[in-house]
């Protein structure tokens, strides 16, 4: 996906002190090309329409196409298919388990869910080495279990318990762990974690390591304007920031078409100036192999990666949302694009790396370890009254080192990035 050419001979290093600069990627040539590795190509427009006093949306184009196979990947092994497989799988019943617990009156608050989306938070979080770092939206719960939190945690953060990461203080997903998991907490506003992990890999990079931070934005989120400001600070920094793009189809009640007007957004990485690509978000190999050469890239110190997944949120906004605006026929078209359902099938069927038996195995332990957690999560304490005014301000309660190494500012004669054109 990256196209690093030599600079232009007339530009010169923008002097900047004692700073040393990069080696450029900038080119002469444009490189317009957005990689697809995509088996299929939807080609449907959601529009909206009135009917009568309603507004309401319908599809246009071709629903009726064969579902196309999972693509091969060039870089999982057996092993780690089927270890995704079944990060997808205990997210999917996680979530599962979580509606159950809304409706029988355990949650405080709200649910959200990734349904249609485990292949794109699992596959995608699983590229990255233990030390790096992720910044996880809220349908990436499956994300933060490959991160290392459980489905206890999930569960007791849900219901707003005691133990849960938060010890009660939020009811949802603002939560993270700066010193086993390495997962920033995200706070509501849309991409604001993009600026956040630019500025972890820069703090790696003052360590002396390159590392890969991966973080997400909506279809919706990314016309913020922090998106791009995130984006182009990562970009002209070369930090190792990987940018997954969920584009789910709909940002609340609009649909992606009301948007934005680029055909796809892994475009928008053309006026950033950074390698973009598109992949089928339902289709766990894809989403791996994209994101395995986007940290590959990071670790390089190349810079970052925008990869915009395809796919369909597959409930409404959150559980409070029946998502009644959506066409049914949106829903039955992705319904057969489901991304556990077609994984499945390609280990057991195509590829025949899961026995019938080993399958039902490896769900029944899923669903044992589900169990498990939610009686665990169910039983556990509420917070007392008193502690909730703990933990409102820090009292030098954080001690956070250095992971990486000693804190260098100093000029890097190692240094690869050159910045800057000469104005
Ligand atoms: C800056 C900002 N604006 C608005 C919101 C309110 N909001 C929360 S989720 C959401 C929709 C997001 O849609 P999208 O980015 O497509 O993500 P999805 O819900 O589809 O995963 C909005 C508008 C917000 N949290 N932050
Ligand atoms: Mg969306």
């Amino acid at each position: 996906m990256a196209n690093p050419k030599s600079r232009r001979s007339g530009q010169k290093s923008a002097s900047n002190g004692n700073r040393s600069f990069l080696k450029a990627q900038f080119s002469e040539d444009r490189t317009y090309t957005i990689p697809d590795l995509r088996l299929e190509k939807p080609s449907f427009t959601i529009r909206q329409i009135r009917k009568g006093d309603e507004i309401c949306y319908e599809v246009e184009g071709n629903l009726n196409s064969a579902v196309p196979p999972i693509r091969e990947s060039k870089y999982l092994s057996k092993q780690q298919h089927i270890e995704i497989y079944r990060w997808m799988l205990l997210n999917r019943k996680m979530e599962q388990a979580l509606e159950n617990l809304y409706k029988q009156g355990k949650v405080v608050g709200g649910v959200y869910f990734g349904l249609g989306q485990e292949a794109c938070s699992c596959a995608s979080a699983f590229a990255l080495h233990k030390d790096e770092w992720l910044g996880p939206l809220i349908r990436n719960q499956g994300s933060l279990l490959v991160r290392g939190f459980s489905p206890r945690d999930i569960m007791m953060q849900y219901m707003a318990k005691a133990g849960s990461p938060t010890k009660g203080r939020d009811a949802s997903s603002h939560f993270g762990d700066i010193y086993e998991r390495n997962v920033v907490a995200p706070i509501s506003t849309l991409g604001d974690l993009i600026p956040v992990l630019a500025g972890v890999a820069l703090g790696a990079r003052l360590q002396g390591r390159e590392i890969a931070v991966m973080t997400y934005i909506g279809d919706g989120g990314q016309s913020t304007g922090v998106t791009y400001e995130g984006l182009n600070f990562a970009a002209v920094q070369h930090l190792g920031l990987v940018l997954f793009v969920e584009n789910n189809l709909w940002g609340y009640s609009t649909p992606a078409d009301m948007q934005f007007r680029v055909k796809d957004l892994a475009e928008r990485a053309i006026a950033y100036g950074i390698p973009g690509v598109i992949v089928d978000g339902t289709d766990a190999c894809q989403v791996y192999d994209a994101a395995h050469e986007a940290c590959e890239r990071a670790r390089r110190g190349e810079g970052p990666t925008l990869i915009e997944a395809k796919m369909m949120r597959m409930k409404g906004h959150a559980i409070h949302d029946a998502a009644e605006y959506v066409p049914k026929s949106l829903f039955e078209y992705w319904g057969k694009r489901d991304p556990i359902a077609r994984f499945e099938n390609y280990l057991v069927k195509v590829k025949k790396w899961l026995t019938r038996e080993e399958n039902e195995k490896l769900t029944a332990d899923v669903d044992r370890q589900l169990e498990e957690d939610r009686d665990y999560a169910v039983a556990s304490p509420m917070p007392s009254p008193e502690s909730a005014a703990g933990g409102v301000y820090c009292d030098g309660c954080h001690d956070i080192k250095p992971k990486y190494g000693r804190i260098n500012t100093e000029e890097r004669s190692s240094a690869k990035i050159e910045v800057g054109h000469a104005h």
